[in-house]
């Protein structure tokens, strides 16, 4: 339709996007069979049937067995292909990718391959679309603190190809100030910091990322909106959110799409962006979720695009490639 070739027209940026979570079940089967990797599911249908969530934590279980199929640097190339390929269809020109290092480490498989695979399609990407990219280390809030700082000394090597550092998993029992010490060791390196706050986390929460972390960006903050303060204050700070529709609706953050608050936070005055955190265990990539609200809350065009603009202004980009996006 027209509404769909406006978008995917859009030239957009992805700010919130898990590669583990861009891992589509036919590339599932085919690596557990290239690799030899036994895996709980009969069929494509069957993967599918099984991603019905109800909160967090159901997601997150089925999310960190599908990472076993990947062990080699070829794994997550394609992986990563995939998803730039997919990526471009949509519009997306640049992508902030999050990996999750100790998903495959505390399996044994070596940081290199995991970093060297993603760097590649990385490399490819740009070459065969022109879409530049950058990466995110996420830390699993689950795990320690300590684990944190092992995960951080395995990426030394590589820091000059790393943009940012972030926090992802089990939000809930497991608050920003938990990693308050390697985060700001992260910064000392020079790093940028976004992390998950206020999906199902509190305000308090998003409180944390702000006065202890000094957080650059903000990934969901939809739960910012319970505290009218803290809403203000992101607002004039000018903090971007990434937002997440589909994942909000699939994980039940939200009960229905047409309850999704993005509306709210563009009259709140947020810098909020559309992005699609999972998007082949939430039902969509980005110009879906951007679609989907749309359709919902009778987003306008120019909604969209000041949506798309937020995406560049809110990258970790610096400010002469951001300028040339605008
Ligand atoms: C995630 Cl949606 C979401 N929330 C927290 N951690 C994650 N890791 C991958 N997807
Ligand atoms: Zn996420």
């Amino acid at each position: 339709t027209d509404l769909d070739s406006f978008i995917a027209g859009l030239p957009k940026a992805e700010l919130h996007l898990h590669i583990e979570g861009s891992l589509e079940p036919e590339l599932m089967f085919e690596l557990a069979q290239r690799n030899g990797v036994e895996i709980p599911y009969e069929s494509v249908e069957d993967v599918r049937a099984a991603y019905a969530f109800t909160r967090l934590q159901d997601f997150l279980d089925i999310y960190y067995a599908g990472a076993n199929v990947l062990r080699t640097r070829q794994d997550f190339h394609d992986m990563a292909m995939a998803y730039f390929e997919r990526a471009a269809q949509d519009g997306v020109v640049h992508a902030e990718i999050m990996f999750d290092p100790q998903t495959h480490t505390d399996r044994g498989i070596p940081f290199a391959e995991v970093i060297e695979g993603l760097l590649s399609a990385m490399a490819e990407a740009e070459a065969k679309h022109g879409m530049t990219s950058q990466l995110i280390l996420s830390f699993l809030r689950h795990l320690s603190e300590e684990a944190a700082f092992e995960t951080l000394a395995m990426a030394e090597p590589w820091l000059d190809r790393i943009t940012a550092v972030g926090l992802d998993s089990s939000e809930l029992g497991h608050p920003p100030v938990k990693f308050a010490q390697v985060l700001a060791a992260a910064r000392e390196k020079g790093l940028k910091i976004t992390l998950h706050a206020g999906e199902e986390g509190p305000p308090e929460y998003v409180y944390q990322a702000l006065d202890l972390i000094e957080a650059d960006r903000i990934d969901h903050g939809n739960r910012a909106l319970e505290d009218p303060v803290l809403t203000q204050r992101l607002a004039e700070m000018g903090m971007t959110l990434t937002v997440c529709p589909l994942s909000n609706l699939k994980l039940c953050v939200i009960d229905d799409i047409a309850q999704h608050p993005i509306d709210r936070m563009l009259q709140a005055g947020l810098k909020a962006t559309l992005n699609s955190d999972d998007p082949a265990y939430f039902g969509g990539y980005i110009a879906d979720n951007y679609r989907a609200v749309a359709d919902a809350r009778g987003l306008t065009r120019d909604d969209l695009v000041t949506i798309a603009r937020n995406s560049f202004t809110g990258s970790f980009l610096p400010a002469d490639a951001i300028a040339r996006h605008m």
